[in-house]
Order: structure tokens, then C-alpha cells, then sequence
């Protein structure tokens, strides 16, 4: 048991290394989520090559042509680096590990109505942190809900060996890769309201159903970590940065990529 917690209870912690994940209410304040609404509402109408690449002119079809996610977005806004560093999320994280985080990667999913979701899926199988492990800190911007296709987590899979995909549904999922579940072990969906967040590690099966709602977008803000004591990581996620904001530099792990990878690669990042 880690004797040194700043900000989780006991029980917290142990559900964590129990379940393999743990949802933490109310990180984000109200304020803080108008700001991220701001700063996402802004970018989702302009595009960022390499980023955020949008369908602005056809207005049918895949939805996920006009809204796809964001990626790297602490790369070009300063707004969303400082909240991949905010303080609340980082004081968890360091609960977690043990040892101070630095962050590796920011993703926005603005998940539009009717929009596929993400095939389960493995983490570090892209990140590739070694040593120790990535966790990501998944914030709901909207409620996340089965019907909108909030995060499916297959509980007790943290410890679960990093396996080779399958080929997912193109009918139902976005990117390529889908990792099965263990016998007897079932996906669930992690209720969220809005400004709390979803922390698990790398090894965690998670992915997400389709939004099946007519008008409800799904957004979240995703970032992902790892611990001060790892010494590479797969390159697409280079440079990380320290909580002050400095950046840091690791070996390059030459397997990763991409954190799931579209069917149509897009982002060849
Ligand atoms: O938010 C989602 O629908 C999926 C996100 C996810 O699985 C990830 O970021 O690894």
C-alpha cells in the first residue's frame, strides 16, 4: 500500500490497483470546462494540419469527417497544454505512480451524434513506455453515458499481458485495432459526468460503442502519461513535458505509433 497519498483516500488507491481504473469526480470546475468548450469550439471550425484535419465544405456522411479528434493539441494551443498539465489531474497521477508524471500526449473527441466509436484496445501497445506504464486521464467534457458511447472498461484487464490486435469492425469502430477481452470478462461503460475523469493504465482493455443519440455530442479531453522513471517511449509521442511545462526528452521505443490508427490514416503521425 502506498503510505504517501496526496490526493486519493486509500480506497481509491486500492480500487485502482484492484479494478485497473478509477474514475475521480469534479477534477475540472465549471470554469475550467467553459474555457476548454471555448478553446475546442474555436478549433473545430479551422484546420490544423497534422492535427485536425476537418471536412468543413460536404455537411453528410461519416460524421466524423466534420468533427474528427484533435490530436496533440498542447502542440499549437496553449489552453490545452496547460490544462494536459492541470494540477488536479497530475496530483492523482502521482498517487498512481508513485513518482511524478510527465505528459506524453493530448487528444480532444468531439464524438458527434451517430458518430463510431474506438474498438477495445491496449494503450501502451502504442505509447510503448518502458520502463512502467502510460495512464491515461480520459476527462468527460459532456456526460458520458452508454447512449452517447461514453468509455467501455473491462475491469480487472490492468495487469493483462499487451496482445496483438485483431481487425475491428470498420462498420462500428473508427480505427483498425480490436483486442478481445479475456474469457469470463465483459466490457462495461464508466458513467461520467461532466468534469470528472477516467484514470487507467496502458494495459487496460477500453474502447467505446457508437454515439447513438441524434443530438448529443460526446466530447472528452485525453491525455496521456508516464512516470519520471521511464526511459523511452514509442516517438509519436515526443517531446513530454514536465508539470512546470518544461519538456523532457526520452529514448525512442522504435515499435509504437499512433494511438489507434483510423481506417482512413489521416494522421500518418
Ligand atoms: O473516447 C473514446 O471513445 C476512446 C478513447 C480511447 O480509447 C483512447 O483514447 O485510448
Amino acid at each position: 500500500m502506498n503510505k504517501r497519498l496526496k490526493t486519493l483516500s486509500p480506497d481509491q488507491w486500492n480500487l485502482f490497483q484492484k479494478e485497473g481504473y478509477i474514475i475521480v469526480k469534479g477534477l475540472f470546475s465549471e470554469e475550467d470546462l467553459c474555457r476548454i468548450d471555448d478553446t475546442f469550439d474555436e478549433i473545430s471550425n479551422v484546420t490544423i494540419p497534422g492535427y485536425f484535419e476537418p471536412d468543413l465544405v460536404t455537411a453528410s456522411g461519416d460524421p466524423l469527417k466534420r468533427y474528427p479528434r484533435v490530436m496533440h493539441p498542447h502542440r499549437f494551443n496553449e489552453t490545452a497544454k496547460s490544462y494536459m498539465l492541470h494540477k488536479p489531474v497530475l496530483n492523482v497521477l502521482e498517487d498512481l505512480y508513485g513518482e511524478e508524471a510527465l505528459a506524453a500526449q493530448s487528444m480532444f473527441y468531439y464524438k458527434p451524434p451517430g458518430s463510431r466509436g474506438q474498438a477495445l484496445h491496449q494503450d501502451n501497445f502504442y505509447l510503448q513506455v518502458e520502463p512502467g506504464n502510460c495512464i491515461a486521464a480520459w476527462t468527460a467534457i459532456d456526460p458520458a453515458t452508454l447512449e452517447n458511447g461514453g468509455l467501455l472498461v473491462v475491469p480487472q484487464t490492468s495487469e493483462h499481458d499487451i496482445v496483438c490486435p485483431e481487425e475491428a469492425d470498420s462498420k462500428e469502430s473508427f480505427t483498425t485495432h480490436y483486442v478481445k477481452p479475456p474469457k469470463d470478462a465483459a466490457a462495461i461503460p464508466a458513467i461520467m459526468d461532466r468534469g470528472d475523469v477516467l484514470f487507467f493504465n496502458g494495459n487496460l482493455i477500453h474502447g467505446s460503442y457508437r454515439n447513438k443519440t441524434k443530438d448529443q455530442f460526446r466530447r472528452a479531453f485525453i491525455c496521456h502519461y508516464a512516470n519520471a522513471s521511464a526511459t523511452h517511449i514509442s516517438n509519436h509521442y515526443r517531446p513530454l513535458f514536465r508539470a512546470d511545462g518544461s519538456v523532457i526528452d526520452l529514448e525512442i521505443n522504435p515499435d509504437g505509433g499512433p494511438c489507434g490508427v483510423e481506417f482512413d490514416n489521416v494522421y500518418p503521425h
